[in-house]
């Protein structure tokens, strides 16, 4: 049953795989490592990013897109793992979008007080495509808007293993991050990923 029109929440859906899912995110970012992007007003985003997939979602002085290309390397981004790739087709078959083929996934990574503002997802050819987003590690907050800035956002408690399927009319809507709080028993790189997985092109 959706939360909401176009949003299905799997809670713990990825969680019996997520040493898997960490086992090949980590070999993913030995070619492309995480990395504080710079935006277009200036500054510097406070979650680490890097991709795999055949296009990675980057930001620089001079926009917000989709690049074949690892800016840092000049090579291609990593291919997508296959343990990635069929978790997200089998996420989206849940929430009804039978043959999402994505061919981008954005790796995010926060520590402690990294977050993102409210914003729409909207780099994308087709609006038509899901997107789905497995969150692993720390829980964090994360907020869910409307269809304007200005719309009161509720706030959906994100944990390890929780995925998430946008899709529809759910597709443009407004969505961010609260600063992710340090866990209380805070060992050393207690961290938040999240991979959010899209059909760029
Ligand atoms: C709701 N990432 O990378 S994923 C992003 O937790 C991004 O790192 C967040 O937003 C994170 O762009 C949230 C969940 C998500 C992704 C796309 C959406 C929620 C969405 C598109 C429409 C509505
Ligand atoms: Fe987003």
């Amino acid at each position: 049953m959706p939360l909401d029109e176009g949003v299905w929440l799997l809670r713990g859906y990825a969680r019996a795989q997520a040493p898997l899912l960490e086992s090949a995110i980590a070999a993913v970012l030995e070619a492309a490592p995480l990395r504080q992007m710079q935006t277009p007003g200036g500054g510097t985003m406070s979650v680490a990013m890097s991709n795999c997939g055949e296009v990675g979602w980057v930001s620089d002085r001079r926009g917000y897109r989709y690049s074949a290309l690892d800016p840092l390397s000049g090579r291609a981004w990593p291919a997508m793992p296959a343990t990635l790739r069929e978790l997200a087709c089998a996420a989206a078959m849940r929430g009804g979008f039978v043959g999402f083929d994505p061919d981008a996934c954005l790796i995010n990574r926060y520590l402690p007080a990294a977050r993102m503002s409210l914003h729409q997802d909207r780099d994308e050819r087709d609006f038509t495509q899901p997107i789905v987003s497995v969150s692993l590690g720390l829980p964090a907050i994360f907020l869910l808007g409307g269809f304007t800035r200005r719309e009161r956002a509720q706030r959906l408690c994100l944990e390890h293993g929780d995925v998430l399927v946008w899709g529809g009319p759910a597709r443009l809507r407004f969505h961010g991050v609260l600063p992710l709080v340090a866990a209380h028993s805070s060992h050393a790189g207690a961290a938040r990923t999240n991979l959010t997985f899209r059909k760029a092109r």
